[in-house]
């Protein structure tokens, strides 16, 4: 329990019910679990990797069995609609089989040496204990790509996950338990950013952050763990943009802006937040997505006819309702949108109307920052080279998409897009687990998680080199 004996409540966004209540954790419990995850680090680093692996199996397999219950939890918690909360835990279950299975790979390198009698090879070494700090956007599937990569490598863990999902979190960690995790190797921690968080990122014995959240976080965090060289990676902002190209198949780019902008509300790194628009099509598009948009029907994530959930909480809500006024202030024009929801039950949580600008221009401020919530810019361009351009005219590099039936301008798309991740004929969210997820630029520092790329994060390449002559033999210098 926590020493400060503090409690906070983790409430729904969709009615303001309490969910759970949680001890509000200081500096002397994330020493304590650090303590933890240093001691256990020091048999579970030597735990055969595939054993490491079956437990993870395991835990994958408890996963599809809790499923249900977690995405039931998951809708009153986090407020996403059941279909996307299944996807969510689905997403975590899909990246622990995936991570087990490495369990028995984790390939290193042999090469040939330049000596006789020498043998060269690289090993794959666990990095020791990692600092995960996850938002409440994807609060199970978050979690899983950062702990589970993280285990199967053999390092151990301290998770301090964001304090408006706490009880998904907690359960979470209790089924990773379950599944046979042993004890000390995965640590809970309950709190915010500016004393649990800025704890984990300067404890000298946490020797990775791996962080998912804001870009302002992201410069503190990567400045905060300078002082220990820690490893830091960063998974920060987008503000994706759709093109639309006069070729594209109109239906299908609808239904992939309705999906990418409004899916979650919005409210994933990954959101089409700008559609950059071919003036051929600007007109008809514009038409056709008021029309599905305001169909759309808002309501609380747990009943089966909701499309749109309620945004995270009041801060959300209210930052989300000082872009409409941005974007009126610079001169967009609102098409739909633009208001929160207060009829009948809404009223009760944290409900933003799917909102759309038309007539953006590409340096206004709605075009430029991360709203994360249901709002869309409109573009218009001219061309693919105008298109291309608007769309890398931003800080962030996260995702990227094409709607167009030429092949040529698919292929300059994919080559030109600055971004972690280009979509042809598809928005701009749906990230599968064993690809690279991450950004370019102000997106992040370089790293990837999910697939191959996830075991550079936790794990540091080791040389080794065997000399078997019997005798000295200088490299470089002895032939
Ligand atoms: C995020 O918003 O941080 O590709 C993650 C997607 C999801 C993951 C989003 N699979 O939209």
């Amino acid at each position: 329990m926590a020493a400060t004996a503090e409690t906070f409540e983790s409430t729904s966004p969709a009615d303001g019910e309490t969910i759970g209540v949680f001890p509000r954790m200081g500096v002397d419990e994330v020493d304590r679990a650090v303590a933890t995850a240093k001691e256990a680090f020091a048999s579970w680093r030597l735990v055969p990797a595939p054993k490491r692996g079956e437990i993870l199996y395991r835990f994958a397999h408890i996963l599809e069995q809790e499923k249900a219950a977690l995405t039931d939890l998951m809708t009153h918690e986090m407020g996403k609609v059941r279909a996307e909360a299944g996807g969510d835990v689905q997403e975590a279950i899909d990246i622990t089989y995936y991570m087990a299975g490495e369990g028995r790979r984790l390939f290193g390198q042999t090469t040939p040496s330049e000596l006789p009698d020498k043998w060269n090879m690289s090993i794959r070494t666990p990095v020791g204990v990692v600092g995960a700090i996850t938002p409440w956007n994807f609060p199970i599937a978050i979690p899983s790509w950062k702990l589970i990569p993280a285990l199967v490598c053999g390092n151990t863990v301290v998770l301090k996950p964001a304090t408006d999902t706490p009880a998904l979190a907690t359960r979470f960690v209790e089924l990773l338990h379950e599944a046979g995790m042993p004890d000390g190797v995965v640590n809970i921690v309950h709190g915010g950013g500016s004393d649990v968080g800025d704890r984990m990122v300067r404890h000298p014995d946490i020797r990775v952050i791996t962080l998912t959240g804001s870009r302002e976080t992201g410069v503190k965090v990567l400045a905060a763990g300078a002082d220990t060289l820690k490893h830091v990676h960063l998974e920060l902002g987008g503000k994706n943009a759709i093109i639309v190209m006069n070729d594209a198949d109109l239906d299908l780019a609808v239904d992939g802006i309705v999906w990418s902008a409004f899916g979650t509300s919005g409210q994933r790194c990954t959101a089409a937040s700008r559609v950059i628009a071919h003036e051929k099509v600007y007109d008809t598009l514009q038409t056709r997505l008021v029309e599905r948009v305001e169909k759309l029907r808002l309501g609380p994530g747990w009943e089966d006819d909701t499309e749109i959930g309620p945004v995270i909480n009041r801060a959300a809500l209210e930052k989300i309702d000082s872009y409409t006024k941005i974007g009126s202030d610079e001169g967009a024009r609102l098409l739909t949108g633009g208001e929160i929801a207060t009829e009948g039950d809404l009223a009760r949580g944290h409900f933003y109307r799917p909102t759309i600008f038309a007539d953006v221009e590409p340096g206004m401020r709605i075009a430029q920052e991360e709203i994360f919530g249901p709002t869309t810019a409109l573009i218009k361009v001219r061309d693919l080279d105008e298109a291309i351009s608007v769309s890398n005219g931003i800080k962030f590099g996260l995702s990227s998409s094409i709607f167009t039936r030429d092949v040529n301008a698919a292929f300059r798309a994919m080559r030109d897009l600055e971004a972690g991740i280009t979509y042809v004929n598809a928005g701009t969210i749906g990230a599968e687990v064993h690809l690279p997820f991450g950004g370019t630029k102000d997106t992040g520092n370089g790293h990837r998680e999910a697939g191959q790329a996830a075991l550079d994060v936790f794990t540091e390449w080791k040389s080794i080199y065997v000399d078997y002559s019997g005798k000295l033999q200088r490299a470089q210098i002895d032939d």
